[in-house]
């Protein structure tokens, strides 16, 4: 450790967490994946599954907003013009419901469509980073790597749905650039609950090859007083 930093009981050994340096991640908690009718439901899936992840996650952000220190919130979604969505994704599969379709919440994954904005539960409040991504991944196209460097962030704490598809890209893309990620375990979630217990395997496997795993008890228990 650091004199600047503090240690978190983590998997697979103690996370180097740097106080002020450390934005908190929220990836594609939206409507679109956690309510009835969106395009997680269009792929047939339970999505009462994702509502496990939402406590831990307002938890995080009430500790960080009290701090004053970075939160960045994702939303994976596309233009009206579908320009930024290939074909190749558009198409994959049978859902019940494309993206760019109109549904219950709006036009499926569409930037400013009711389903495509965040759960009331964990809105973004005025000064958080959002950051509306055509990728799985939160780098992909985005500038987000220039908009956390210019603010000296080094370290990223992970939190979001779902945990084997947009948060796991998104914190590989984010060690690839050199950033110390931790996944907070009872803050994120899967439709599919071995992919979720397979992805803090493989993060935190040969050493932490990508990453480290804790809960947000032993974080919030190592965070320096408000
Ligand atoms: C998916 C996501 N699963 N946010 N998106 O398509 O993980």
């Amino acid at each position: 450790m650091n004199a600047d930093t503090v240690a978190v009981a983590a998997t697979p050994f103690a996370y180097p967490f740097a106080p002020g340096r450390t934005a908190l991640v929220v990836i594609d908690m939206q409507r679109d994946f956690i309510e009835p009718g969106g395009f997680g439901a269009s792929l047939g899936n339970d999505v009462t599954r994702l509502h496990g992840a939402i406590g831990a996650i307002a938890a995080l952000l009430a500790a960080w907003r009290a701090r004053g220190w970075p939160i960045v919130h994702t939303r994976e979604c596309h233009r009206g013009d579908l320009s930024d969505c290939p074909p190749a994704k558009r198409l994959r599969g049978g859902p019940s419901l494309r993206i760019g379709d109109p549904g219950p919440m709006g036009r499926v994954l569409i930037a400013g469509e009711p389903g495509a904005s965040i759960i009331p539960a964990l809105a973004p409040q005025g000064g958080e980073i959002v950051v509306d991504k055509p990728g799985k991944g939160m780098f992909y196209a985005t500038g987000l790597h220039e908009t956390l460097q210019a603010r000296g962030v080094t370290h990223l704490v992970f939190t979001g749905v779902t945990t084997e598809v947009c948060v796991q890209t998104s914190m590989r893309e984010a060690n690839d650039r050199g950033y110390e990620c931790l996944l907070v375990e009872d803050g994120t979630e899967s439709y599919f609950p071995e992919f979720k217990a397979a992805t803090l395997a493989m993060i935190a496997a040969q050493g932490a090859i990508v990453g480290w795993h804790a809960p947000s008890a032993a974080l919030l228990e190592a965070l320096v007083p408000a």
